[in-house]
């Protein structure tokens, strides 16, 4: 069936030329089918689609043909990530008329592309891709057009013009960045802040736009400083690096607010400041937000020790899958799906941004 949507799609989209399939692919791809790539996946009951969208339709191909899908994935970088690979495997299973090819790419751009040129030639029936880093797509993905496959850009965003990509699915970051800033205004009510950033990935649409929303709400308040921004890559190791350095450069005492971007660049950075004697949390001399709000997260939070974690979903593939749904059925899809998210804070805070943590919130989180 892969052809007859590829020939549907070509001849949508206006592309001049059928003759390109196959296009200019170069090697195998890094690795294919099931590539396990995160020591510390989210445990198996964790990883029910429960905050997505339930996929109506029993078969995905009307006539019973197995759908080919590959998937580049970021590589095993976080918390985030290994329940978002958990949760693409168990959606694209055999079981549900898939077969799924998984590369982890390690956060390396080359790997990905080359990666895509792969499925390419391989002709797999759409490609999704949680793109690295979001500049440098348009050569690849004008392959993929060529050679008539869809593809889903998942996850994070590409800066390609949106003619070169079937749809894009994923969190609002600029949004999650404005999301914490408006949470520290209020909660900090007129105080000054001396604001230290361990950004993630450099060049991800992650870290662009969470940094970008969270810059707007600075630029509102005369009395907050942002020190230093550095990149902590999205780990744990990263995260306790940069908050090491930024401890021995601006020194105890002199900062009051930590942004981690995800929840293991937290982990690092509370690790550097527990090394160090500083005190954080609610009750402490620091106040941490971080981004994801994954099941350890979000343990933390109630714990008092990350004040507010601002979600991202990571249970993403119930999407992508009523994509291909549709597109197998002939029918027309959205540019542009949103996942929504939502904030947390620790007991004891009240906020019109988020939610008060409790032992019930995190029971009931899946990931
Ligand atoms: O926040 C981080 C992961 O792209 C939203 O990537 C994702 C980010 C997530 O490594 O933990």
């Amino acid at each position: 069936m892969k052809k007859k949507i590829a020939l549907l799609l070509v001849a949508a989209m206006t592309v001049s030329s059928l003759v390109a399939c196959g296009s200019s692919a170069a090697e195998e791809p890094a690795a294919a089918t099931e590539e396990a790539p995160a020591e510390d996946a989210a445990p198996a009951e964790d990883a029910s689609a429960e905050e997505e969208e339930p996929a109506e339709d029993a078969a995905p191909a009307a006539d019973g043909e197995v759908v080919t899908v590959g998937f580049a994935q970021v590589g095993h970088e976080s918390d985030w990530r290994a329940a978002n690979t958990k949760n693409y495997q168990d959606t694209f299973s055999a079981e549900n008329g898939y077969e799924l090819s998984f590369v982890d790419c390690d956060n390396d751009h080359a790997v990905q592309i080359e990666t895509v040129r792969g499925f390419i030639e391989q002709e797999l029936d759409y490609i999704c891709i949680a793109p690295i880093q979001s500049a440098g797509w348009d050569t690849v993905l004008q392959e993929a057009q060529d050679a008539g496959i869809p593809v889903l850009i998942v996850d994070r965003a590409v800066d390609a013009d949106e003619s070169l990509y079937t749809t894009a699915l994923g969190c609002d970051m600029i949004a999650e960045g404005e999301a914490a800033g408006n949470w520290l205004t209020e909660y900090l009510d007129g105080a000054d802040a001396n604001i230290l950033v361990i950004e993630g990935s450099v060049g991800a649409s992650a870290t662009l736009g969470r940094t970008e929303g969270f810059n707007n709400i600075v630029a509102k308040n005369s009395n907050w400083t942002v020190l230093d921004s550095q990149s902590g890559d999205f780990t744990q190791a990263g995260g306790q690096e940069v908050m090491e350095s930024f401890i021995k450069t601006y020194g105890a005492g002199n900062f009051n607010v930590v942004v981690c971007q995800n929840d293991n660049e937290a982990y690092g950075a509370m690790d550097a400041m527990d090394a160090a004697g500083i005190t954080y949390g609610v009750d402490g001399d620091v106040q941490i937000i971080s981004f994801d709000a994954t099941h350890d997260g979000l343990q933390y939070t109630l714990d008092g020790k990350i004040t507010c974690n601002v979600e991202c979903n990571p249970l993403q593939a119930g999407f992508a899958e009523q994509v291909i749904k549709k597109l197998e059925a002939g029918e027309e899809v959205d540019k542009w799906t949103l996942v929504e998210d939502s904030a947390f804070v620790a007991p004891g805070i009240e906020s019109q941004y988020a939610t008060t943590m409790s032992q019930e919130v995190l029971d009931g989180r899946a990931y």
